[in-house]
């Protein structure tokens, strides 16, 4: 039994290949974006600047995510550590439609596509990285190691929010990162929602190896499971074999994820003790579907592939003519209509409205506010009844009875297994 159909593997394949080609064509086209005559230098941008390595994994989380929240009325938030994949999360919030709804001059049509792979990267446009402006983006991954303190914190408090959090493993090296695999600690299941942790072994940082891509399965497995986890591997290059791999692994993890909490929330009192957290890793190639050699060096699965694998292709035409054959091997002609719109059988495939990760409420700014819970500051005033008389040491802070209630509801709320006093 497989977990795709035949036709839901195809269609989840050329929806991958349109997100693909629509991060290819940011990282380097000013126009012809639908390839309607052969590339031309002035197509090119004259500045070439991007992510691609990590693009194509983000891609595959991203249409993989989309199944299961159609699937399952999932409410889930995309976070993307390696905000430098940021074409990944602009084109696909552009397939879903989201992108032309906030920016309407960036349309869903041909018009709107070659907008798109203008503005990206470009003076006057957006950023190279997943931003505010990005749809459903509440992180920016410039700077990298918070992917998953920010996904805790935006499942805390929100019961029915699952938070996708892919973690690279060259941000799996940094402190903040390493440490905050210890979150899943403060997770309470009956009034939190969950974090699915993906690391992505994609074997390179800017040029060098990863500890964790090095380290056997065995010992990884291990690692996960000290902290917490259940881990689930996916791992290859063959498209078809990772499609249905991804698909019936998030199934058994999101299965997972309701289990344990439909255990904890049908018990009254304490919630029970804790059980490890589904978590998945994926291994697949840096630069996945990309060139896989360019002047002769291996390029796709190797450190090449960080940035702009096609360094050249203003000025040298083998460059343009590779790039060229590159964005074709996605075959834009079945992804998309004479118009550059996305055919609708695979715009069928994002979910509707809310649901879309770029159009999540709990992921634009703004759109779901709560005052903050912050008691009256006048009750940690410290009496000074003649100046320079009185010293006060400001961490016991809580001086009278009111402020000492506050504070102890406020933790009992948040942490019911912890004692109070
Ligand atoms: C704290 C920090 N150190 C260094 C960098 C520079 N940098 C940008 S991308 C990158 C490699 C990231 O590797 P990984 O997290 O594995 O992502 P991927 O390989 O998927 O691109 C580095 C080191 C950074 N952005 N932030």
């Amino acid at each position: 039994m497989t977990t795709l159909a035949p036709e839901d593997m195809q269609k989840i394949d050329a929806y991958w290949r349109a997100a693909n080609y629509l991060s290819v064509g940011q990282i380097y086209l000013l126009d012809n974006a639908l390839p309607r005559e052969p590339l031309q230098p002035e197509h090119v941008k004259p500045r070439l600047l991007g992510h691609w390595g990590t693009t194509p994994g983000l891609n595959f989380l991203y249409v993989h995510l989309n199944r299961v929240i159609r699937a399952r009325d999932l409410n889930v938030v995309y976070i993307c550590g390696p905000g430098h994949g940021g074409p990944g999360m602009v084109a696909n919030t552009w397939l879903e439609g989201t992108y032309s709804e906030i920016y309407p001059n960036v349309s869903a049509d041909a018009r709107g596509m070659k907008e798109l792979f203008r503005q990206f990267s470009f003076p006057g446009g957006i950023p190279s990285h997943a931003a505010p402006e990005t749809p459903g983006s509440i992180h920016e991954g410039g700077e990298l190691g918070y992917a998953l303190s920010h996904a805790y914190g935006a499942a805390l408090d929100n019961p029915d929010l699952v938070v996708a959090c892919v973690i690279g493993d060259g941000e799996a090296e940094t402190g903040p990162l390493a440490t905050s695999w210890h979150s899943n600690k403060f997770l309470n299941p009956v009034r939190d929602g969950t974090v699915l942790p993906i690391l992505h072994l994609n074997g390179w940082k800017i040029a060098n190896p990863m500890v964790l891509a090095r380290i056997s399965k065995d010992e990884l497995t291990r690692l996960m499971e000290g902290y917490g986890h259940r881990p689930y591997f996916v791992e290859g290059d063959e498209a078809e074999a990772m499609h249905e791999a991804m698909a019936a692994t998030l199934d058994a993890a999101l299965d997972e994820i309701g289990d344990i909490q439909a255990g904890a929330r049908g018990t009254a009192g304490d919630p029970p003790a804790r059980r490890p957290w589904p978590m998945i890793v994926l291994r697949s190639p840096k630069g996945w579907t990309g060139p896989a050699e360019v002047d002769g060096l291996p390029v796709e699965g190797t450190w090449r592939s960080h940035q702009v694998p096609l360094a050249a292709v203003r000025t040298n035409a083998g460059h343009r003519e590779a790039l060229e054959a590159w964005m074709r091997s996605y075959r834009p002609e079945e992804l998309f209509d004479d118009d550059g719109r996305l055919r609708p059988e695979l715009a069928a495939l994002a979910p509707a409205g809310n649901r879309r990760m770029g159009a999540n409420l709990h992921a634009n700014g703004g759109a779901l506010l709560r005052d903050l819970d912050l008691p009256d500051f006048r009750n940690y005033a410290v009496a000074v009844k003649k100046p320079g008389t009185t010293s006060s040491e400001p961490t016991p802070g809580a001086r009278n009875d009111a402020a000492r209630r506050h504070g102890r509801e406020r933790r009992r709320r948040q942490f019911p297994a912890v004692r109070t006093r």
